[in-house]
């Protein structure tokens, strides 16, 4: 095994663009580059790790499975269940965002809000049907809706309750994807539902759709009709398979960059309406009372937010030296045009690095290198979406919304680093 000549970060490179250490987004792109003390252990020129150090190379491993899982030693990878124990499968599980890299949620981890369990519903046997304001009202098996043209998007979901711990007046104290990761990104397959309403035959005078869950809680929910027309999609499909029962199986309704409650999972019933149905999810639930004592309502897009995962809580740096900041970013309007980084608490930030692809209403993955002195430092992350839309800092959030908040918590998290490198959360 030879060494290679390779380059290691010159004094121009270390050259911090922002405070508390930030360097050029471009920095890694470099190739060949030695990263001090977070690079690999250097060789010596004949090392040779022998085969009887590595048993699993002596004998045949394990056999072929119908169905793969998980490799055992990732089992700390797994969503959080935080149940209400009064009402029966009422709750939520988080996913682990802090565990995760790319954009894509693994299906068995996509986050989970249920209002009253998981049905188990026979495939065979679900029906979605189209009625109220319509010309022609129709029933689907789903055998009959598999049979129109299809189309696939990578979106995120997110429930207008993630984040929520924000409103709280101390900062809690749990794992990146614990405390924002009622967010998950997939890519879901089905019908567009405009060509089933087409197919219906709205009535000019209906404005809403009402979309109904075949869940033992009948979930529903009001959408204004230009939303469903534009760009709803009737899903089979997440992630190249079919839909898991905990996300909606046979059939949800996606209605993108929207709340996470229009997107109704176990999808049975449709209906066109001249008004809203006033349902307990968005008259009780999903909306907020103001400082000036009145509610805002119908609150349906989900404005940008990000999160830095890693570093993030829980984790403590070894030492000190180059780090690559990463995280998410996301946008109910759109695309994310731009995130920047803070590792002074706000003072100065730093564009961070956009990995493609950069798709709408879809996770981004951001990415900057840090350069740790080892003293304390605070690292924020703000999103920027295609609106011109800038994530809010806390106190703003606070300032615009009042303290009676409980939804549409979207504010720049802040990652304090202490000096023995323990990360934990802070308001600052
Ligand atoms: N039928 C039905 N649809 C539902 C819900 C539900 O409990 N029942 N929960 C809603 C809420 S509040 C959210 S945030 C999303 C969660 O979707 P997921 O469990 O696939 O993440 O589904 C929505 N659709
Ligand atoms: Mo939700």
């Amino acid at each position: 095994m030879s060494r290679e000549r390779r380059d290691v970060p010159s004094t121009e490179d270390l050259q911090p663009v922002a405070g508390g250490g930030l360097l050029d987004r471009r920095l890694f792109l470099k190739r060949g580059l030695i990263l001090s003390g977070a690079g690999a252990m250097v060789l010596a020129a004949d090392a040779h790790a022998g085969d009887d150090a590595l048993p699993w190379m002596r004998k045949p491993g394990r056999g072929f499975s119908n169905y793969g899982q998980p490799s055992e030693q990732e089992r700390r990878a797994i969503r959080w269940i935080s149940a209400n124990r009064t009402v029966p499968g009422n709750g939520v599980s988080w996913t682990p965002l802090h565990a995760l890299e790319g954009i894509v949620t693994p299906s068995g981890l996509h986050f989970e809000r249920h209002h009253n369990g998981v049905p188990e519903i026979p495939f065979e046997r679900h029906q979605l049907l189209v009625h109220g304001m319509v010309k022609r009202p129709l029933a689907f098996s789903m055998a009959d809706l598999s049979r129109y043209p299809m189309r696939s998007q990578m979106l995120f979901l997110e429930c207008g309750g993630n984040s929520n711990s924000g409103w709280n007046k101390e900062p809690l104290q749990s794992r990146a994807g614990y405390l924002h990761g009622l967010v998950s990104c997939s890519e879901w397959a089905g019908v567009p539902l405009s060509i089933v309403l087409d197919e219906a035959g709205v009535d000019p005078q209906a404005k809403w759709l009402i979309a109904e869950g075949a869940d033992a809680a009948a979930i529903h929910i009001s959408i204004p009709l230009e939303k469903a027309m534009k760009d709803c999609m009737l899903a089979l499909y997440q992630n190249g398979e079919r839909i898991r029962p905990e996300n909606g199986y046979p059939l949800r309704l996606i209605v993108p960059g929207w709340e996470g409650i229009l997107n109704i999972k176990w999808l049975h019933r449709l209906e066109l309406a001249r008004e809203p149905v006033m349902a307990r999810n968005e008259t009780a639930r999903y909306t907020e009372l103001m400082p000036d004592g009145r509610a805002r309502m119908f609150t349906f897009v989900m404005e940008a937010k990000s999160v830095i995962t890693s570093p993030s809580p829980g984790e403590t740096l070894p030492g000190r030296g180059l780090y690559e900041i990463r995280g998410l970013a996301w946008s109910g309007r759109g695309k994310i045009r731009r995130v920047e980084v803070s590792a002074d608490a706000g003072r100065s930030w730093a564009p961070a690095q956009l990995q493609e692809p950069v798709l709408p209403l879809c996770f981004t993955r951001f990415r900057i290198p840090w350069n740790w002195s080892g003293a304390p430092a605070v690292l924020k992350s703000r999103a920027i979406d295609e609106t011109g839309y800038v994530q809010p800092e806390r106190e703003k959030l606070i300032a615009e919304r009042g303290r009676n908040g409980y939804f549409h918590y979207n504010a720049i998290a802040a990652w304090q680093v202490e000096d023995d490198g323990e990360v934990t959360h802070v308001y600052r």
